[in-house]
């Protein structure tokens, strides 16, 4: 049987209600069942030491930490600042190692880096500091018995990117319009309840637990909306946000704070939050160093500013630089960073002004801003123009700062990707955008871009026993991690680590049965759900507000500048220079060129930058109206193979993680059929053009 292990999953506690999701105990088998030799001091090593022995007490290895060390280790976990261990073997493996540090690179593993090597029968894990330390630790858990394989080569193993970010759209109080966590599909927050922390410890360790071990390093505690109780986690209520830096500090992960620019207003009493003024400095100043105070080593500040109501610095008269900069000076005596997000677009527009384009905000805002952002200021920027789509292109904000710290931001809460209720795996749409060479293939990728600035994601977690509604969704947090530490993983494999880490064969059955299937319902499930929702990148045909199912004029004569524009005779964004909003100039060469060209433009964004007539013929060969009815039938087909094949995997899971999923897909499937209903019929009414195959259109 195969089975994601229910029950606590962190060391030491007894049984409780939620799921192990990928760190089951039974996924620490290979590493608890030997002889393993801890070598260093601290408190993350101690979470090392912790994880081992209790992975050692479950599965009959032993731990040792301190000498004597009398034993012929299979492991060693070692510090290289703890200098020699007074044990023949475990030095000898130890030196053995060594050089394969020094002879690469500037011969230093970083904060965060280790090594894995097999040195005569020993498998070594060397770090140069505590973190690294614990994710050599993880990664051997993820390795399995392989990680003790003679022919395993030594390896480097470093993170991409210095900033692995989690932001949590979490409430402090449930707030009447969002709830307790805006756009949470998870049940409550695992930080918050009604008003107040939850202090429910076990809980939040456990969830550092699974992000450090997929490779996550910080995590934002609050919304990016600040109201008015969030506002006060900055100054009255900050030990709720030091009591969950307590708990996440083990696992190396530090916390960021969601502020309400307006804060010098609402809580200081100051008549002005302007970013030139004095006081506002001060003010900044000084809620900072308490922060530092309270928790040395908090990570900063993360801001939306002048954004969807949101306060900012344009009610001044200044701009995003004068915004951010300001609290950038008061966070630079402690060495922390403001996120500022890029998210600003008028959402007041007249949509009968053709001129205007939500897709070009963004840049047209932050890019002439280059070069004046402080050097702790990172921009943090929506993958695509408009607003995590299931398809959009890279936004053109990345190829335009060189001179400012750019992160990405995606959203791991499936919002407008099926809202956990619908299996889609994001991995491979993140990875396209990493990959995205903004130059042409010759240049710098997204990936290489965000270096500075790093990568961020919405979180999908909450308190549910599953953590993220959907079990399959887990996949989702993992695989983010997991490309923030290597964006050039390729996403079959994570979501490969993610199924082996997870659903363990237990006592008996066909693991390469569970293996296959979630492979077949996962690999190519995004792919499906952007088949049956809106067509050929034009995005939005949500319904309004909550933004679930179709609606495909629901936002078609609204303030927000999400349209589609389909009339009789065609349908798509006209985004060229030629005729459009010019949006595509925002790109540099080749894809400024790629872009504005029809015959260039890549199939699955043409209707993002181009009105089409129903009869264009695409690179596929079919036209605009039949791909549109195609990939309809064809997505609702293929949500229905999705439910048939988790049907045969009943009975070989617990049945409440089946039964959760296959709830789930019978919703999947409900909904891939309205939204298949309502666009075919919409398009067919619109252009009077029959399906070439006949089937049925209402
Ligand atoms: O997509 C929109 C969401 C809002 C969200 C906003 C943002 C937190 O619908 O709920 O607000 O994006 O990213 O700020």
């Amino acid at each position: 049987m195969s089975v994601p292990v229910a029950g606590r999953a962190a060391p030491g506690a007894g049984a409780s209600t939620w799921h192990a999701a990928w760190l089951p105990p039974a996924a620490f088998r290979a590493l608890g069942a030997r002889n393993v030799l801890v070598h260093g001091d601290g408190p993350l090593v101690d979470t090392v030491l912790d994880e081992v022995t209790q992975a050692c007490a479950r599965h009959g290895g032993r731990v040792w930490h301190s000498p004597p060390w009398d034993v012929d280790a299979d492991l060693v976990l070692a510090s290289r600042a703890a200098g020699p261990i007074a044990n023949a073997a475990a030095e000898a493996a130890r030196l053995g190692a060594t050089p394969a540090v020094d002879g690469t690179g500037d011969g230093s593993l970083g904060d965060e880096g280790f090594l894995l090597a097999r040195v005569d029968g020993v498998t070594v894990v060397l770090a140069d500091a505590p973190a690294g330390l614990l994710y050599g630790l993880f990664h051997v858990v993820r390795l399995g018995a392989a990680a003790f394989d003679d022919d395993r080569p030594a390896r480097r193993h470093q993170p991409a990117l210095a900033r692995r970010i989690l932001d949590h759209w979490d409430n402090v109080a449930v707030h009447p319009v969002s709830g307790q966590v805006e756009r949470g599909y998870s049940g409550g927050s695992v930080f918050w309840r009604d008003g107040a922390a939850r202090g429910e410890p076990d809980r939040i360790r456990d969830y550092g637990r699974l992000l450090a071990a997929c490779g996550v390093n910080a995590v934002t505690v609050n919304n990016v909306n600040v109201h008015d109780t969030e506002a006060r986690l900055l100054t009255d209520r900050l030990d709720e946000v030091a009591g969950i830096a307590d708990v996440l500090r083990p696992y190396g992960i530090r916390v960021h704070l969601s502020v309400t620019f307006a804060a010098p207003v609402v809580l200081g009493g100051l008549p002005t939050a302007d970013p030139l003024d004095d006081r506002v400095r001060a003010w900044w100043a000084e809620a900072t160093r308490r922060v530092y105070r309270r928790i040395p080593d908090f990570g900063g500040y993360l801001v939306k500013a002048d954004s969807e109501g949101r306060p900012g610095p344009f009610a001044y008269g200044r701009d995003h630089a004068d915004g951010a900069n300001l609290l950038a000076g008061a966070l630079a005596p402690h060495d922390g960073v403001v996120r500022w997000r890029a998210f600003v677009y008028d959402h007041r527009q007249d949509w009968r002004d053709r001129s205007t384009d939500r897709a070009r905000a963004a840049h047209d805002h932050f890019a002439p801003l280059d070069g004046r952002f402080r050097d702790n200021v990172i921009v943090q920027v929506k993958f695509g123009p408009v607003d995590f789509q299931p398809r959009e292109p890279v936004s053109p904000v990345l190829a335009a700062m060189p001179a400012t710290r750019l992160a990405v931001e995606l959203q791991v809460t499936q919002e407008y990707t099926g809202q956990q209720r619908h299996v889609c795996h994001l991995g491979p749409a993140w990875s396209e955008v990493l990959r995205f060479a903004p130059w042409g293939a010759a240049g710098d990728s997204i990936a290489d871009v965000i270096t500075r600035g790093g990568l961020v994601a919405v979180s999908n977690v909450g308190d549910d026993p599953f953590w993220t509604g959907h079990p399959l969704a887990q996949a989702n947090l993992y695989a983010f991690g997991r490309l923030a530490w290597d964006p050039r993983l390729d996403p079959g494999a994570i979501l490969d680590e993610w199924i082996g880490l997870t659903w363990l064969p237990v006592t008996m059955g066909d693991p390469e049965l569970v293996r296959r299937t979630l492979h077949a319902i996962m690999d190519d499930s995004w792919r499906t759900y952007e088949r049956y929702t809106a067509p050929l990148g034009v995005g939005f045909m949500v319904r309004p507000g909550h933004h679930y199912g179709p609606d495909v004029d629901g936002y078609e004569y609204t303030p927000w500048g999400t349209y589609h524009f389909a009339d009789r005779d065609g349908v798509g964004v006209d985004r060229t220079r030629a005729t459009g909003t010019g949006f595509t100039g925002q790109y540099p060469q080749p894809w400024s060129e790629v872009y504005e060209s029809l015959r260039r433009c890549p199939d699955d964004l043409l209707l993002f930058f181009h009105h089409v007539p129903y009869g264009h013929v695409l690179h596929s060969g079919r036209t605009v109206i039949q791909h549109i009815y195609d990939t309809h039938f064809a997505g609702v087909e293929e949500v229905a193979a999705m439910r048939e094949r988790w049907r045969l995997l009943a009975g070989a899971f617990e049945p409440a993680a089946h039964q959760r999923v296959a709830e789930r897909l019978d919703e999947q499937l409900r909904c891939a059929v309205e939204w298949r209903d309502q666009v075919n019929t919409y398009f067919f009414r619109k252009s009077g053009v029959p399906d070439a195959h006949g089937r049925r259109i209402h």
